[in-house]
């Protein structure tokens, strides 16, 4: 029987994703993976985590685009682990190149994973990379209808960061239409506002950030003692 080489593709990437999620599972490790158009302020946003999560937290970054190292370099002033992933033509990432990104790396003791994908709405949302949770980065500038042009990524996608809030006076943007069109599409998404430039509602995600994170390393520890339950030594 002929299988169409797409969905080929895309069993053998949900292969190495399972694999992946298994392993940040042991660690307990949460994996976020940043979708939006390109511009919509990932790498801005990432960036401004970095420098207000508590310095004892541990975390690595993954970052994607199709061509340079320009993301990288900014993400790594911040002292933690960073590294690119050049796609060179490639629309998305997918799970090989995170599994291979991530060689070398010891999830073990590692809090968080950020994945920031290529800047595109569409094609990075059908190949899962392991993650907890795919987040959907849309900025005031891109107009309150992209949930309902591009609804793959908004149903998918647990958090939607409205980003960039700060030029609101400066553009005609409607945000309760933007979260009404988001909930159209998918009733339960959470909406996070943000500016990366002032800093407007870091609070509520570094809240929601260390809520995910705990309930991680609760169900890491759950699974380490059932596991040690059936040790029969
Ligand atoms: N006013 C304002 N500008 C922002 C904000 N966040 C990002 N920017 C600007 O928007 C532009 C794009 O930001 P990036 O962080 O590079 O966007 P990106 O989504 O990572 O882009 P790609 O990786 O190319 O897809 C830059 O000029 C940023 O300075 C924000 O919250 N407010
Ligand atoms: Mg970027």
């Amino acid at each position: 029987m002929e299988v169409p080489i797409e969905k080929k593709v895309l069993s053998e990437n949900q292969r190495v994703a399972e694999g992946l999620r298994s392993s940040l599972s042991e660690s307990g490790t949460l994996s976020l993976n940043f979708i939006g158009s390109p511009g919509a302020g990932k790498t801005a946003f990432l960036e401004r985590t970095l420098q207000m999560l508590p310095a004892r937290t541990q975390v690595a970054v993954l970052t994607g685009d199709l061509q340079t190292e320009n993301d990288a370099q900014r993400l790594s002033r911040y002292g933690y682990p960073v590294r690119q992933i050049t796609t060179v033509g490639a629309c998305h990432l997918d799970a090989r190149m995170v599994e291979k990104h991530l060689n070398g790396w010891d999830l073990a003791g590692l809090d968080l994973l950020f994945i920031e994908n290529v800047g595109n709405l569409v094609c990075p949302t059908s190949y899962d990379l392991g993650e907890d949770a795919k987040v959907v980065v849309l900025s005031v500038a891109e107009g309150e209808d992209k949930p309902l042009k591009y609804p793959g990524i908004f149903r998918k996608a647990e958090l939607m960061i409205l980003n960039k809030i700060d030029l609101l006076p400066y553009v005609p943007f409607q945000p309760e239409l933007a979260r009404e069109y988001a909930r159209r599409v998918h009733p339960e998404i959470e909406i996070i506002e943000t500016s990366s430039l002032t800093g407007a509602g870091f609070d509520r995600w570094l809240e929601w950030l260390a809520a995910r994170a705990d309930t991680k390393q609760a169900s890491m520890r759950e699974a380490q003692h059932a596991f040690a339950g059936t040790r029969s030594w």
